[in-house]
């Protein structure tokens, strides 16, 4: 299941992830029909947005009615199913008329095996912790799952770092990214840490690869960063297959090793050897 505020790119990392799984994979790997043709048409408009001269921002890939939105996959005859969701869930009260889908994204997360927290890099490394906590409200995470998986169930949890092409070129840019993720997700980590049936994995991903953070502006409720595109790069993807590789294997009760260098990983190894 993904999870996050909205506009840190849960969809984008959706639709790249699969492209990129189906290239890359050796599971061979079969999407239904509905999620085969929603996946590339949302990767083709992708595609062509990013290639205008004068690009400011894409528009929203996916656009969803539903508040939990389910993607089917086949992989070695069995079904998985990816959750992508819509709407500020995170933020919705009960009080606002969404009763029904509150009840559905509190049960999609209790019934996922693997939770992908998706966290704009711009945001947790260049905000100020107001901005931080407003863009990928990290506290909102871990009462959720505290609250939908409290047991002894299996659980890992990747977090998967966007919107930081300035940083994941060099080996000192990840290091700063990896630093500000431990400080501003220290309570999620204290709970991967709580139970031995827990893990995470800090998963830094370049899915543009041609739009940059290049400066802060404003201040308070009027923080804003400010990304441009940069002419001299290209629409280019790392690691985002990686996410829904850890995925499938912890699934498949396969070993996640070896890790990626530029990866960490929190909680205890059991989970990840077999
Ligand atoms: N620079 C940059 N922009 C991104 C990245 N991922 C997503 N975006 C942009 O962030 C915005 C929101 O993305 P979207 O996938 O719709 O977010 P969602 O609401 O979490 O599903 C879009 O304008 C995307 O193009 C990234 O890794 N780098
Ligand atoms: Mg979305």
């Amino acid at each position: 299941m993904l999870m996050g505020q909205e506009a840190v790119g849960k969809t984008t990392l959706l639709a790249l992830m699969y492209k990129e799984f189906t290239r890359n994979s050796y599971f061979p790997f079969v999407a239904s029909n509905d999620t085969g043709i929603d996946l590339e048409e949302a990767y083709q408009k992708l595609c062509t947005i990013i290639e205008k001269p004068n690009f400011t921002e894409p528009p929203r890939l996916l656009p969803g009615t539903a508040s939990v939105r389910e993607y089917n996959f086949n992989i070695e005859n069995r079904e998985f199913v990816v959750c992508d969701t819509a709407g500020g869930l995170l933020m919705t009260k009960e009080s606002d008329g969404r009763a029904k889908d509150l009840e559905d994204f509190n049960k999609a997360i209790s019934k996922s095996s693997v939770i992908i927290n998706v966290i704009d890099g711009a945001a947790m490394l260049e905000g100020s912790d107001f901005l931080a906590d407003r863009v990928n409200s990290p506290t909102r995470v871990k009462d959720l799952l505290m609250r939908n998986k409290a047991g002894d169930e299996r659980c890992l949890i990747l977090f998967v770092i966007t919107k930081c092409e300035a940083w994941i070129k060099t080996e000192a840019g990840i290091e700063r990214l990896k630093k500000a993720f431990e400080h501003r997700h220290k309570a999620i980590l204290n709970w991967i840490e709580q139970n031995p049936n827990r893990a995470g994995i800090f998963i830094p991903v370049k899915t543009l690869g041609c739009v940059e953070f290049s400066f802060k502006e404003g201040d308070g409720n009027k923080e804003k960063l400010v990304f441009h595109k940069k002419t001299n790069l290209k629409f280019s993807q790392e690691n985002v297959d990686k996410p829904m590789q850890y995925a499938v294997k912890f699934c498949m009760r396969r070993s996640l090793l070896p890790i990626e260098n530029q990866f960490k990983f929190y909680g205890n190894s059991f989970m990840i050897q077999f």
